[in-house]
């Protein structure tokens, strides 16, 4: 097999006080944190489409980055170099996950469904036979259904029942690619889910449509023998104006009125969440509490500009508050897949390998870190102590839902007025935090 990747060496973990830019400053997959190797801790995935595809095209400009691999885009001698480059990019990388759309694999055929799912069995055969004898597994698949003209009024939510069987037939086809891969969950981003007006909408039948084409994944993918999680992606905005899964709140209200929460988690993209006007360690959180935090999409938005950018992670503080709620959940059954891509101007190799090791860093510190928050205890502390007036005598029978209105309003009577309710302490709360990243 060809190499792609000829001067780029294996990258391994070197330690903080490295300069080799091709070696890992942080991500040392070896090191036990709370009871567990940094590499379990941190599932990394590529992402098929920013790595081995996007090259840099942008809305006032053609591609920078060469991602021909050698071939002629748009044929399978094509989609095959891709897989020998990202096995290569992956072997090199140490990462043993990646994530894919049907048409990221395979070149989709404008007029015959059939000719593209003949492709995507020819692939996968090929991505079986190469990644033989290696760690490289799928995490995830899922199916574009946003992309091609058809889908312009929804997919889940089209207006057009044909369409809406296309729908159906590319996630039916993705589920076996992903049962065959031996993924670990299933993605539904619902891109085109959404709408521009209500003057042409209706939206309770596109919601109830939406909820159907789920329930009929979820019946398809376990008689097939997927036992993983499908996985909502949230997105408040872009390319529609009004997307359905605005955030994991809405989401999971989504999937808890139409009977899906049991096979569903989030797959929580922190782009998707400053979109939002929500922080990464947010849509966290809420899917932590509600037992739905699934898997991560690794990125970052840039927050001068208003869109989905897809920066790959740099942002210690959000990786910390986000591995802080990746370990209060107890890990992820998912994994961090980078959802990102090199700016414009980084168009060389040499800049995709850049952008891995500075993400996974970025994650290895924000683990190292979080771990260090929760081991010291000064902020759990401090929670734990600030709702301290529910453990005990009236509070805890409000908590054991012991008590009524007319108890606690003579209760209050009896105060005349309630007692001070403490200082929330944020600005000592950031100094510890601070303390704690950069005590060395
Ligand atoms: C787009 C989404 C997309 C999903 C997979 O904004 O992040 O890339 O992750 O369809
Ligand atoms: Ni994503
Ligand atoms: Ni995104």
């Amino acid at each position: 097999m060809s190499e792609f990747f000829k001067n780029i060496p294996q990258i391994k973990f070197e330690g903080k006080d490295s300069k080799n830019p091709w070696a890992f400053k942080y991500y040392n997959p070896e090191l036990t944190i709370m009871g567990k190797k940094m590499s379990e801790h941190l599932p990394f995935a590529m992402a098929w489409w920013h790595n081995l595809g996007a090259n840099g095209v942008d809305m006032f400009g053609s591609g920078t980055a060469d991602k021909s691999f050698g071939q002629t885009p748009g044929t399978m001698e094509h989609a095959k170099a891709k897989v020998d480059a990202g096995i290569e990019f992956m072997k090199k990388l140490g990462i043993k996950y990646y994530c894919w759309h049907d048409v990221d694999l395979v070149p989709e055929d404008p007029n015959d469904i059939n000719v593209t799912n003949k492709r995507l069995d020819e692939i996968s055969d090929y991505i079986l036979e190469k990644t033989k004898g290696t760690d490289i597994k799928c995490l995830w698949g899922t199916a574009n259904m946003f992309g091609n003209p058809r889908f312009m009024n929804g997919a889940g939510s089209t207006n057009s029942a044909d369409v809406y069987c296309f729908a159906a037939a590319q996630v039916k086809k993705a589920l076996e690619i992903t049962v065959k891969l031996g993924g670990r969950g299933y993605v539904f981003w619902g891109g085109r889910e959404g709408y521009e007006t209500l003057l042409n909408t209706d939206v309770k039948l596109e919601q109830e449509n939406i909820a159907n084409l789920m329930h009929m994944a979820v019946d398809y993918g376990r008689s097939i023998g997927f036992k993983g999680d499908f996985y909502i992606e949230p997105k408040p905005k872009e390319p529609m104006s009004h997307q359905y899964d605005f955030d994991a709140a809405t989401a999971i209200g989504f999937l808890r009125q139409y009977g899906l929460d049991k096979d569903f988690k989030m797959n929580i993209e922190a782009n998707h969440a400053s979109l939002a006007n929500h922080t990464f360690q947010h849509e966290l959180c809420i899917s932590r509490i509600n037992g739905m935090l699934g898997s991560v999409d690794a990125n970052q938005g840039n927050p001068i500009l208003g869109w989905d950018t897809d920066n790959f992670p740099w942002n210690v503080y959000d990786a910390t508050l986000a591995m802080y709620e990746v370990l209060k959940a107890g890990g992820l059954t998912g994994g961090f897949n980078f959802d990102s891509k090199n700016r414009r101007p980084s168009n060389t190799f040499e800049d995709m390998f850049h952008a891995y090791i500075m993400g996974m860093d970025t994650f290895a510190l924000g683990l190292i870190k979080a771990a260090e928050i929760i081991e010291d205890g000064r902020i759990d502390g401090f929670i734990k102590e600030k709702y301290s007036s529910y453990e005990s005598g009236i509070g805890k029978k409000i908590r054991d839902k012991q008590t009524t209105l007319e108890e606690l309003a003579a209760r209050a009577a009896e105060m005349k007025k309630p007692s001070d309710p403490g200082s929330g302490r944020e600005e000592y709360l950031e100094g510890v935090v601070n303390n704690i990243l950069f005590r060395g």
